[in-house]
């Protein structure tokens, strides 16, 4: 059975943004809300209920659309459309009552009739509106968001009559009502008299063209559900997790908390989708679904999902304070997880009087990056800093005291930050250790080792470089070998220089061969191994196929280097984008030597194989639901240990902690083990195994495949890759409880094979980092060595398989090719 046959809608979705990959927490919370009260969803309701039914007071709203998105619009000078805007509005001079929460009170529908009146007079005063002018529903109504939560929040959706060619005007004349948007300022927030005794005092209209998306004709499900979230519940996509959501749904949740309180959102599972523009859930900090409230950027929108909702008390939330004391550290609300919309706080560390201060920020994630940060942003000693990359992690002050503010206003929120703070003598800042420009305190032994330590690469600036290295011209020194290896590691180009011995209009082959440059990418291979057809802009179909290229399902061969899963079609039959939903990691949100922890569902292939009575011994990889890949050296007898047997084994999927499992995590016997017929163990040469399981498992968060590169993938030297395991964490150490992961890079073969004494064979990769201290080590072995492609999918470049000791000086961990394999692995497994 294929491993996605549950349905097309539970795809993975591209991993876009790598450099963000860093620990993402899925929890959101929102505004206050008023008084609990549970309502049932409106009767004559023939669907299923997918949340536990109940419908609630005040704060925000969840909004699922699925289906394709196939409109079609003829510009016809004489169109005339339906135009659609959802807003809300302050009522500042009328207290709130829980009858509001029940649209069919009578005092719903009094203040109903009353806003819908001041909507058509607030649009009577701007001619475009008033000309087009159809009529105003109102949704809902929340408490005020005031301090005290006085007044009442009306939520309305308005309906224009435009023609085709005025939309623009009109959505400009409905934007120019909110405060701060252009002329008609006064006309949006003030008092306009119906009665004099009826007047409404309102403040802070907001209104937006409903996204299309949600309005369009082929929508076949339209619901919506009013929850409080007084009493836990949860909210999920139709079907869930049983089966793929019916397309054409569009599904609101709205969901209100009791007074001085916020909604708190846990995802609990996300199910990501390829393209955002069709499928997708966004979360607004407001009951109507309006932009300018929305929570969640398009880049984390995830239809397959399972959120529990509850409240906690907005007074929990609070932040900020007086630090003091030599060393400390202090985060965003509610760190992990985002932090909530339109919160302040200011923190004030006071050291001892003769030091100065340092702030470290170990993690930064302030949403999209604009000059003067005027959305959310950390202010430190009036310095504002926001994006997701900071220039320097390190802020150090003159005096003995900090300020740090934190900022977040209406929309879209994220995960926040974590900051370190230490106060140093200003004479001596780094006792002992190496004192980075940015004055940030580093061990010694790191110092002019090749790696950017101090974040600021001044730990790499002026070092008399070794005779191995060579000298960058910014003053660093690199391995030699990384000289001309396509991958600027000088960080200026210098080590990518004066590489090609070719003359100037000359292609340099990779086999050392110079060709005229005009038969680069002319569709015939003239370098005799295709590397002059590899990497060309456009994919040509080839003449003939080489070692290098990539052969579609029809059997033609192509010129562009690594098509496979980038996203774009390159073979005429499609086939370099078939089976692709490996390798996307759910989270954008790996012993190791020299590693770090992971988190939960960073790696969903990793495996742990366990030897039963004895615990964890190897790690594997997951293929698809049935078949897992692993290095023949895990299966081989061993004296009394019967390793080749496939009732020896149990395979762990979905792990993190060793012994400690949850729901998803998988627990299954081995039906058979196949290692490779030519695994040599002397030499460890062709040392790859597969293993079937006695039983499918279900693909979740936390088990997925990995992507299988084809036989003429490229993992060129240089290239950066992550290992994972639960193996030693020092040579001759104990395994690790948490799956560590740690980064290496691809090291070139002629190197590898020297510094390994000529050992390595050709159907061998080796990874590391040649200065020491990171690396795979004994318990690793069979587990993934993982490389990024280009769209962000994963793929298996090599199996964890030996090397000499563990995070020794110029000893790579030496892993199994696995583009050598390609077939192999097919013909046991089908995959
Ligand atoms: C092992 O014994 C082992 N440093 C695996 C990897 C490496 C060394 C030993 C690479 O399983």
């Amino acid at each position: 059975m294929d491993f996605l046959d549950s349905g097309e809608k539970f795809k993975p979705r591209k991993d876009r943004d790598r450099d963000r990959d860093r620990d993402r927490d899925t929890t959101l919370q929102f505004l206050p809300a008023s008084d609990p009260k549970q309502l049932e969803k409106k009767p004559g309701q023939r669907r299923k209920l997918w949340i536990g039914g109940g419908l609630l007071l005040a704060a925000a709203a969840v909004a699922l659309l699925s289906g394709l998105l196939v409109w079609h619009f003829h510009l016809r000078r004489d169109v005339r459309v339906k135009k659609l805007y959802i807003g809300s509005m302050e009522i500042r001079n009328q207290p709130y009552l829980l009858d509001y929460e029940d649209p069919g009170s009578p005092q719903f529908s009094q203040l109903a009739s009353r806003v819908s009146r001041q909507l058509k007079l607030i649009y009577s005063k701007n001619s475009v509106l008033a000309k087009h002018f159809k009529g105003s529903t109102v949704q809902a109504f929340s408490e005020g968001a005031g301090d005290g939560g006085e007044g009442v929040v009306a939520y309305y959706e308005s309906e224009f009559d435009v023609h085709v060619l005025q939309q623009a005007s009109l959505d400009e004349a409905v934007e120019s009502l909110e405060p701060g948007t252009g002329s008609q300022q006064n006309q949006g927030q003030g008092r306009i008299m119906l009665r004099p005794t009826n007047a409404l005092n309102f403040n802070n209209v907001i209104s937006r063209a409903i996204d299309p998306r949600m309005t369009r004709n082929s929508l076949s499900v339209k619901e919506q559900f009013n929850l409080h979230v007084s009493s836990a519940g949860l909210v999920q996509s139709p079907g869930f997790p049983d089966s793929s959501y019916p397309p054409n749904v569009y599904l609101q949740w709205r969901l209100r908390a009791d007074p001085g309180h916020r909604v708190r959102l846990d995802f609990h599972t996300l199910i990501l989708e390829d393209d955002c523009r069709k499928d997708f859930i966004q979360i607004y900090d407001s009951l109507a679904p309006i932009r300018k409230r929305v929570l969640t950027d398009e880049e984390k929108n995830f239809p397959g999902f399972r959120a529990n909702y509850s409240q906690i008390p907005a007074a929990q939330q609070k932040c900020g304070g007086t630090l003091t004391g030599d060393k400390g550290s202090f985060s965003s609300p509610f760190f992990p997880s985002n932090y909530p919309p339109e919160t302040k706080c200011v923190w004030s560390i006071e050291a001892p009087k003769e030091k100065f201060l340092k702030v470290q920020f170990k993690t930064f994630s302030l949403g999209n990056f604009s000059s003067q940060c005027p959305k959310d942003y950390v202010d430190v000693n009036g310095e504002r800093l926001c994006g997701r990359k900071l220039k320097s992690s390190v802020i150090t002050s003159r005096s003995n005291v900090m300020t740090i503010k934190f900022n977040s206003d209406s929309s879209y929120v994220d995960q926040g930050f974590t900051a370190e703070y230490e106060a140093f003598v200003p004479t001596n800042p780094c006792p002992l250790r190496f004192q980075c420009t940015n004055n940030l305190c580093i061990n010694q032994t790191l110092q002019c080792d090749g790696w950017n330590d101090c974040g600021d690469g001044s730990d790499e600036d002026n070092c008399t470089c070794a005779a191995s290295q060579m000298k960058c011209k910014n003053g660093r020194c690199k391995p030699k070998f990384w000289e001309c290896d396509g991958f600027d590691d000088c960080g200026d180009k210098s080590d990518e220089e004066n590489c090609v011995k070719c003359k100037p209009a000359e292609f340099s082959c990779r086999n050392g061969r110079c060709i005229p440059e005009t038969l680069k990418c002319n569709g015939e291979d003239d370098c005799s191994d295709g590397s002059d057809e590899s990497t060309c802009p456009k994919s040509l179909v080839l003449q003939q196929c080489s070692a290098l290229t990539f052969r579609c399902r029809y059997g033609r061969c192509i010129s562009k280097l690594n098509p496979e899963c980038d996203g774009e079609r390159d073979c005429e039959d499609g086939s370099d984008e078939d089976d692709c939903q490996c390798g996307s990691k759910p989270y954008r949100s790996s012993r190791i030597v020299g590693g770090q922890a992971s988190r939960e569902g960073e790696w969903p292939w990793q495996v742990s194989l366990h030897i039963r009575g004895t615990g964890h011994v190897c790690g594997a990889s997951v293929l698809n639901n049935r078949w897992m890949l692993t290095a023949a050296h895990c299966v081989q007898d061993n004296g009394p240990n019967k390793y080749s047997q496939a009732d020896q084994w149990e395979v762990l999927l979905g792990l993190n902690v060793q012994s400690q499992t949850n729901e998803w995590t998988v627990r299954r016997n081995v039906k058979r083990i196949v290692a490779h017929p030519d695994y040599n163990p002397f030499t460890y040469d062709n040392d790859i195994a597969v293993m079937e399981l006695n039983g499918n498992v279900t693909l979740n968060q936390n088990i997925w495949p990995i992507c299988l590169p084809s036989a003429t993938y490229d993992f060129p030297a240089g290239r950066e890759a992550w290992i994972t395991g639960w193996g030693a964490t020092r040579e001759g150490g104990r395994a690790a409880t948490v799956l560590q992961k740690a980064e290496v890079r691809i090291i070139n073969s002629t190197v590898c094979k020297s510094l390994m004494d000529d050992e390595v064979t050709d159907r061998m990769l080796c990874a590391g980092v040649l200065s020491g201290g990171v690396d795979a080590c004994q318990g690793d072995s069979g587990g993934p060595l993982s490389v990024t492609g280009p769209s962000g999918r994963v793929f298996l470049a090599g199996v964890v398989s030996w090397g000499d000791g563990c995070a020794r000086r110029n000893k790579p961990g030496v892993y199994t090719r696995v583009t050598k394999y390609r077939r192999w692995i097919t013909e046991q497994t089908g995959v």
